[in-house]
């Protein structure tokens, strides 16, 4: 099985609020659709949440009433880029199917709580990819938090072993300093643990209520340990993920637990 997530930063343009990039998703589903092995995939928010869901605080939890209006904004919105990202893999062959993370997961202070995998399991015994993305959820101890899709890609890798684990970026991979801030930034092949400490830490530009760059990186070495490779590639360069899903050389960082 290969497990993708779709970023935010490649589906949507992050810096307008509901922007969702069809060309580059519908794109994408094609070259998903050449994948060696069974998908599970996962998309992100990008601004269809992360930009309301900053202004309102929602990644703190539940502090005033008046937060609740936002709360079932912003879960309409990412069911919109939702239902968009669906036509698009439907369109480009995929037969995909919705799967709520509160559909399969309990969240405690914005951690996974309890998570049941049969549902994923059952469509995709049957035929069907399982399609899954960042969400505000209920949450047991802060009434509701942010799921990012990287927690959601840590229960699957955990759940489901899958061979291959590509997180679809709008970046070629890791850089030795921040590729966006300068030249001479270098791509790095392979990051390890050692590798991810020896790190400057940046913060991101754009409106982000799910963590630094190095947080996610962190997330996606512990994800490493569920799979036989786990890499990062440009989703906004054609044929990228399609030779990722191919098991081809491709242009990406490989995150390995060293
Ligand atoms: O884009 C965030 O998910 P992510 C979900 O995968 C919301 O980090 C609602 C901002």
């Amino acid at each position: 099985m290969i497990l993708v997530k779709l970023g935010g930063s490649v589906i949507t343009d992050k810096s307008k609020l509901r922007t969702f990039r069809r060309p580059a998703c519908e794109r994408l589903a094609r070259e998903l659709k050449v994948a060696s092995a069974d998908l599970m995939l996962v998309h992100g928010a990008g601004s269809f949440g992360h930009i309301e869901a900053k202004k309102h605080s929602l990644h703190k939890g539940l502090r005033s009433e008046s937060q609740l209006a936002h709360v079932a904004s912003v879960q309409r919105d990412v069911r919109e880029l939702n239902l968009k990202v669906l036509e698009a893999l439907i369109d480009g062959g995929i037969r995909a199917v919705s799967i709520p993370p509160a559909a399969a997961t309990t969240f405690r202070a914005a951690e996974v709580n309890t998570f049941d995998r049969s549902m994923f399991q059952k469509v995709s015994d049957i035929g069907l990819t399982p399609v899954t993305f960042g969400d505000v959820v209920p949450d047991e101890s802060m009434g509701f938090s942010i799921c990012s899709g990287d927690l959601m890609m840590a229960e699957l890798a955990k759940a489901f072993r899958p061979k291959t684990v590509v997180f679809c970026a709008d970046v070629d991979g890791v850089f030795d300093r921040d590729p966006k801030r300068g030249r001479g930034a270098k791509l790095l092949p392979v990051l390890d643990r050692a590798g991810l400490r020896s790190l400057r830490r940046t913060s991101a530009k754009s409106a982000d209520v799910t963590g630094s760059m190095h947080g996610k990186l962190e997330r996606m070495l512990a994800i490493a340990e569920h799979c036989e490779k786990c890499m990062i590639v440009n989703g906004n360069v054609p044929g990228r993920l399609e030779r990722a899903v191919s098991g081809k050389e491709v242009v990406s960082t490989v995150v390995s637990p060293g």
